[in-house]
Order: structure tokens, then sequence, then C-alpha cells
């Protein structure tokens, strides 16, 4: 006997016909937006965690890596990167940002390569290492920042008779969920340069204070200063912390033509915090990497509070507030991705207290 045959009533639509509904729209390769769930949040839902990595435990790890690891081709780096153990084994340290200690032992180079994600390097310790951007040589010392933006080659070369360890942070996590990354080697014959004292792009840009040269013309996005000095940043925020009321200050690193950030996809910064000061309680989205530079600290990320001395690295993810109490005076290097928010319009702060 057949079935008996159900009829929906009038004006009522079948049952099979929106179960055959829903299957024609799947075998079309679309998705209906009423049955999407968390597609809008009300707030950035995160993967990442705050979360700190030790100086102790990347300096003894570095140090292994440079017994242990050559640098050959095809690796080209000897770098640990900073996992955030929220990203699911993912080599970032936070969603935007990539930040690693790079170790390069002495007599060793890096081999020249360029790539799109751009590069900056924070010394922490050791010297003699010069890096050679776009044929220019800049020499690097602890407390420096240098550049190495988008697509622009570079090598590391040590010929002194120390490691150097160094912190690095690229913008690649970015680049790589926008498909921008591209990438290619330099030529492999290494040539035998001779150091300068100081690199080109810090005698036409880095001398005097407020003077460019006259003929000075924009060519591209990012700052063409590629070294600022330890000694330039200790004075500017030596000087602004004697203004200070809160036993704070900090200092933007400014593309010295026009004032803005150094990159178009990271700003950076330093931050001082005197012993006993606190800095405001902020959150941001867009996320940031920290380094310790001197001093020892706690700092509550979030939920989070961690004891930082110097060369402990953290990670400050999208929207989670952010405080630095000082327990000794204090230096932060930090880097971020806020000028790419500010650009898409997609900047938010909200001050906590
Ligand atoms: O020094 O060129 O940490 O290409 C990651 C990728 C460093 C570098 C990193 C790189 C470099
Ligand atoms: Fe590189």
């Amino acid at each position: 006997m057949a079935s008996p045959k159900f009829v929906a009533p009038e004006g009522m639509p079948k049952k099979n016909e929106v179960d055959d509904f829903y299957e024609s729209v799947a075998d079309a390769d679309l998705q209906p937006l009423w049955v999407q769930k968390g597609i809008m949040p009300n707030e950035p839902p995160l993967a990442a965690v705050p979360f700190a990595w030790k100086w102790k435990t990347l300096k003894e790890l570095a140090e292994l890596s440079g017994e242990l690891i050559p640098i050959d081709r095809g690796g080209d780096r000897r770098v640990l990167s900073l996992s955030n153990p929220g990203l699911a084994g993912q080599p970032y340290a936070t969603q935007t940002l990539w930040g690693a200690v790079q170790y390069l032992g002495p007599g060793e180079v890096a081999p020249a390569h360029r790539h799109t994600p751009a590069a900056l390097r924070f010394v922490i310790e050791g010297s003699g290492v010069w890096t050679l951007v776009n044929g220019d040589p800049v020499p690097m010392a602890p407390g420096d920042l240098v550049l190495t933006p988008s697509w622009s080659w570079h090598e590391h070369h040590n010929p002194g008779k120390i490691p150097m360890i160094w912190f690095d942070a690229l913008d690649l996590p970015l680049a790589r969920s926008l498909d921008a990354v591209f990438f290619e080697n330099g030529p492999d014959q290494m040539v035998n340069r001779a150091v300068d004292p100081i690199s080109k792009s810090e005698l036409t840009y880095g001398t005097s204070t407020g003077l460019v040269p006259f003929d000075h013309a924009d060519q591209t996005l990012f700052s063409p200063l590629f070294a600022y000095r330890w000694k330039d940043t200790d004075r500017a925020l030596s000087r602004l912390i004697e203004l200070s009321a809160d036993g704070t200050a900090s200092v933007k690193f400014v593309d010295p033509t026009r004032g803005i950030d150094v990159m178009p996809t990271m700003r950076c910064s330093m931050h001082r915090v005197l012993a006993g000061s606190r800095t405001r309680k902020y959150r941001r989205n867009g996320s940031s990497v920290w380094v310790t530079f001197r001093g020892s600290a706690v700092v509550s990320v979030g939920e989070e509070r961690f004891h930082l001395d110097e060369g402990d690295m953290f990670a400050v993810p999208s929207w989670c507030a952010l405080s630095i109490e000082a327990t000794q005076d204090s230096d932060f290097f930090c880097t971020s991705d806020a000028p790419v928010f500010e650009k898409l319009g997609l900047a938010r702060e909200e001050l906590l207290d």
C-alpha cells in the first residue's frame, strides 16, 4: 500500500520544499545569513590570549639554536617566533603580528632576501652586527630600532667576536591574511662589504632635529630613516619624564619627513615608567607586542598579570586592557598594528581608570 501523502495546508510552504531549498542553496555554494551564528558579534571574539615570554628562556633557547642549527639557504634566519598559545599552534604573537628572537653568532651572515611583509628589529643585547638595508649598512646596538620596510633587501652580518640576539617584529600574519605575501632571495654571492661608521640613511635623515634635505621627495610609504638610536630615544624620554606629572613618558618613532608612523602597518613606540608609577589603563582594538628593555614591572593585560624583568616580552591582543606598574625604573619597546586600524577607520579605544 502506498504511504499516505500529506499535503501542507493552504498558504504554508511544504516541508519538503523547504528542505529542498536548503539543499539547492548548499549545492549552489551559497549560505543563508539567517542560519549563521556569531557572524556579527558584539565585540571581537578573541583567539589570541595575553601572554608573556621570559628572557631567560628566550636567551637560553636562542643560544642553543646557535650551537645546533646552521644558517643555510632555505632557513635563512635563525629565529624563534613567539607563538601565542591561543592561536592554535600558529607561529604568531598576535592575530596580526609576528614577534621573534633572532640569534647571529660571531662571523655569521644571514643572507640577503626581501619580502612584502615589513620588518623591524629592536636590539636587546650584544653588539657588532650590522644589517644591510637596500645596500646601506646599518650598525645595530642595544636599544636601537632598525627598520627593514616592505620589499627592501636585507641581510645581517656579524663580523664581531660575540653573538647578538635581537627582537624581530613583522606584519606577516596581517600580510598573510590579506594574501599579500611575496618573497625573493638575493644573490647567493656574498660580497665582503666594508662597514660604514654611519648609514647613509642616518646621514641624510637622522642628524639634525627638524631638518630634512630641501629636495626630499616622498617616494615611499615608509620612513627613509632606517635606524633610531637609543641615545636619541633615551634623551627624548629623559626630557619628557622631567615634565611628566605621573612618572610616565612615551615617544612614538616617526618618519622625520612627515611625522607619521615609520611604516604603514606598524607603529613603534618607547615607554618609560618610573619605579612606583603606573600607566593609565586603556584598551584598544588591534594588538601589540612589547619588549622590556630595562627595569622590572608588573603588567596587567586583560585578566592576566605578569611580572616582567629585562628582556621579557609580552603580547597584548585586541581589546584587552593594559596597564604597567613599574617596580624599578623601566623602559618598554612596543610595536602595534594601530596605523592599520586608524587608516581603515576601525580604531577604538576606551580609558578604564
Ligand atoms: O631577519 O629577515 O623574524 O625574514 C622573520 C622573517 C626575521 C629577517 C624574522 C625574516 C627575518
Ligand atoms: Fe627578512
